[in-house]
């Protein structure tokens, strides 16, 4: 059991050397009774403990790529300990010290790692740096809470002793924010990496574009920001990243293991680029700004060769500042254009994003087209279209909307959201698997898990929390190890009500977990 540090230093105040030893940390001897979100794949215990006493020794391999590592164990050990950081360079680790090291077992794979605790030592092996990463994050999961506060804490920094070797499931596991709807700066989207970095989520999928607003500086066409940023939903100021500035995202998720999938959404939810352009329209004139909610009323013209130039120029651009593989190119409800239409378009635009060297993402609409073997289809409301997908060779990214839509509420109370998919109360968004959810797709048709935050209702970096929390470690367990029991799962998310608070996230406290206050 775990009392907090500040009701102890209270009661301190007050009593006696008996209630001083009551008010000591238990020690931590069983590694398996500690709530770990994703849960490990594998875990032995071995009871006994670790302890930092009055320094923290970090020891990295020299072939290791281990900044954002280090970055992260300084900021969360470093500052609630108070204790100083030595950061030394060796082959092999030493007696106290944490070791950051290359492991040379290949089945750990692109993001396994193992980590290794003792009386003596900790060690965190893993074959990738990505590895190594996900397995401090781990590292930082074992101590309590207060390793999470930004000011130092008492302790003592126990941890105990065992081994985790663990291997995630699919590759991509992601989270979207929709920054069309409203605008997010730069530092909230650095704060939602940091979220999704820490439940070892590696993909960050950014919905640039919509109806409301374009929030990516395209140079080549800048009225697409410098009108069509203007606003947002419910007529606020908008805004846009200039190409450094998402630059800056991008290197930050990149850093932290997090590939970003940038979505440029076509061929409707364009009117902020309809606007921007007469010429895009069909009849030349530009519609007027939109802040309001709808969707499905906005469709470039199919027709003009100008589109296509336009969508080269863009997806270009997108392509120079996109490392990973991947431009989503939307697809989805464009009830404005005619199906003979879409599907042309969307041969054309798979056509584009290929000759430009990457691979077009779509959402599950998209699988009506031509697709190219080996593209990728996010499902999100039709099963029929993802199995007609997977029979063209696709990949499917899994985000269900009934179970994943983070912008769902999470009951008919939730003052912010919708409720179109239906309520999605954390058992709810918990309790399912990719790989049997619907007939016909199973895991070897599926790349990775996805749970979007759309932003028709969601404001600011509070609300963002309070939708995402506590959904997102749920979805980051069906990406790691799988979804497992319920009753489970619960215990453990339970357990994060005190590192929620001492993070200062805004987090629904569901019934479903939490007893009433
Ligand atoms: C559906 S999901 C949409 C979005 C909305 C969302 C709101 C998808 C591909 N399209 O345009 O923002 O619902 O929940």
């Amino acid at each position: 059991m775990t009392l907090k540090f500040n009701f102890c230093s209270l009661v301190l105040l007050v009593t006696s050397l008996f209630v001083f030893q009551a008010c000591e940390q238990a020690v931590p001897m069983d590694l398996s009774a500690t709530p770990l979100i994703p849960k490990p794949v594998n875990l032995t215990a071995t009871g006994s403990s670790f302890q930092i006493k009055d320094k923290v020794t970090i020891v990295v391999h020299p072939e290791l790529a281990a900044g954002a590592s280090i970055k992260l164990l300084t900021s969360k050990l470093g500052t609630a300990t108070g204790f100083d950081v030595e950061l030394l360079n060796a082959e092999e680790g030493q007696k106290g010290a944490i070791f950051l090291g290359k492991s040379d077992d290949e089945t750990l794979g692109k993001g396994g790692y193992e980590l290794n605790i003792t009386e003596n030592s900790v060690s965190v092996l893993g074959y990738t740096d990505a590895g190594v990463y996900w397995g401090v994050q781990t590292l930082r999961h074992l101590f309590a809470a207060d390793i999470e506060s930004g000011e130092k804490q008492s302790g003592p920094w126990r941890i105990a002793t065992g081994t985790i070797r663990d291997v995630p499931k699919y590759d991509y596991r992601g989270a979207m924010l929709d920054v069309a709807r409203h605008f997010f700066s730069v530092e909230d989207v650095k704060q939602y990496i940091d979220y999704i970095a820490q439940f070892k989520m590696n993909v960050l999928h950014l919905h640039l574009t919509d109806d409301q607003g374009w929030r990516i500086e395209i140079k080549s066409w800048p009225n697409l920001t410098a009108h069509g940023g203007k606003t947002e939903v419910g007529g606020g100021e908008g805004g846009f990243y200039t190409q450094e500035e998402y630059t800056d995202i991008v290197k930050y998720a990149e850093e932290r293991f997090i590939m970003t999938v940038p979505e440029i959404d076509m061929p409707g939810h364009t009117n902020s680029a309809l606007a921007s352009y007469p010429e895009l329209n069909c009849d030349g004139v530009a519609p007027d700004l939109y802040t309001g909610i709808e969707v499905g009323f906005s469709t470039l013209c199919v027709d003009k060769e100008l589109t296509y130039k336009f969508i080269d120029d863009v997806v270009k651009e997108m392509v120079t500042l996109t490392p990973g593989p991947y431009i989503h190119v939307g697809g989805d409800e464009s009830h404005a254009t005619e199906l003979e239409d879409y599907l042309i378009f969307i041969n054309k635009v798979q056509d584009i994003v290929k000759n430009n060297g990457k691979t077009m993402v779509g959402w599950d609409e998209t699988a009506q087209a031509n697709l190219s073997e080996g593209s990728v289809v996010q499902l999100w409301a039709n099963e029929e279209f993802a199995r007609e997908a997977v029979g063209k060779g696709a990949k499917l990214i899994m985000s269900p909307a009934s179970r994943t839509y983070m912008d769902m509420q999470y009951d008919s109370t939730t003052e912010l959201g919708l409720h179109w998919a239906g309520y999605i109360e954390i058992d709810h968004g918990y309790a399912w698997d990719p790989n049997s959810l619907f007939e016909g797709i199973s895991n070897e048709n599926i790349l990775g898990v996805e749970a979007p935050l759309w932003s028709e209702t969601v404001t600011n970096m509070d609300e963002i929390e309070y939708m995402i929390f506590p959904r997102l470690p749920g979805y980051s367990e069906i990406g790691w190890s799988g979804a497992g029991d319920w009753e489970e799962y619960k215990i453990r998310l339970k357990e994060f009500e005190s590192r929620f608070i001492v993070q200062d996230i805004n987090f629904y406290r569901s019934n479903k977990v939490w007893e009433p206050m």
